[in-house]
């Protein structure tokens, strides 16, 4: 056990920055800081979001069902900077009252719709669209349940492991040895799955896919808190199986471009609005003035 020094006062109070990565955004208030319209693009479905696991949930779904012909998913995505506190911009809060990515305002029924929480968001796109979400109830009820276990467990991985791993300004082996046995089982629970099924519901791929893929498929990658060592992530075969499997889809590959503003320049299309600006506006492709 670490040497815990900390004893809790009888109120907890603000004052001060706990440190780590997130410090400057954390805050224990909701609302507003600042006053800042959304844009809004020429497309029915607005996106406003980062290429976190969390948003590229829905650009992978938006570019699947655009892959599947569904016209009317053309959408515009534009980049919300969470380090530079533009979820807490009064147009982004009217869209998400819980100040977090992603957010999606359908402007194709008579008011607008804002929709927000991912698993929301690709449930209403399922909906609405009518695809990726099997019509047989058993199979159905199966995807919703994946898609919901998704919701549930991710924040033992990402704000739970991933926090106290990665991002902590100290490392305590307490809460990393709780999350790390946490994060395993689940990727066992994945395992298991994974073994009799192609993709985790079943033989369909759905929103359960695209749910679970963003978080877990980066985790076995190596490719969110550098620990697939210490988690030695390669034991699971059917999880990397799975996820090389649709890591090699086209509108995956696309998806995980969109609203990213890290890695290789060729990788980040920040902003979208049309399908060619994957080839015409990556960050290597723009004009020094607009890249930047
Ligand atoms: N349960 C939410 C979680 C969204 C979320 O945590 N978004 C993070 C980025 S991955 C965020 O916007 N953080 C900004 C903040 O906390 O201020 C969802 O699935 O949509």
């Amino acid at each position: 056990m670490t040497d815990n020094t900390y004893t809790p006062p009888k109120i907890w109070t603000w004052d001060s920055e706990s440190g780590g990565r997130f410090a400057s955004i954390n805050r224990p208030i909701a609302g507003a800081t600042h006053e800042k319209d959304l844009p809004v693009g020429k497309h029915p479905l607005q996106l406003y979001s980062l290429a976190t696991p969390n948003g590229v949930k829905v650009t992978l779904m938006l570019e699947e069902l655009l892959a599947a012909g569904h016209t009317g998913a053309e959408y515009d995505a534009y980049l919300i900077d969470i380090m530079e506190g533009d979820q807490f911009g009064s147009g982004f809060v009217a869209a998400n009252p819980n100040s977090k990515i992603p957010a999606l305002v359908d402007h194709s029924t008579d008011k607008p719709t804002r929709v927000f929480e991912s698993g929301s968001i690709l449930f209403y796109l399922a909906e609405k669209f009518n695809a990726f979400l099997p019509t047989d109830t058993v199979q159905r009820t199966e995807c919703m349940s994946w898609l919901f276990w998704q919701m549930g467990s991710t924040p033992m991985l990402g704000g739970g492991f991933g926090h106290f791993y990665a991002y902590a300004p100290e490392k305590y082996e307490y809460p990393i040895n709780r999350y790390a046995m946490e994060v395993k089982r689940q990727l066992d629970v994945l395992d298991r799955q994974l073994a009799d099924n192609q993709y985790i519901s079943g033989d369909q791929y759905t929103i359960a896919d695209m749910a679970i893929w963003p978080w877990y498929g980066a985790l076995v990658k190596n490719r969110v808190y550098e620990a697939a060592e210490f988690l030695q992530t390669h034991e699971y075969k059917n999880v990397m199986r799975w996820t090389e499997e649709l890591g090699a889809r086209e509108p995956v590959k696309r998806g995980v471009m969109v609203n990213r503003a890290w890695g290789e320049p060729s990788g980040q299309l920040r902003e979208r609005h049309s399908a060619t600006d994957f080839e015409t506006r990556t960050q290597d492709k723009l004009e020094p003035e607009e890249a930047s």
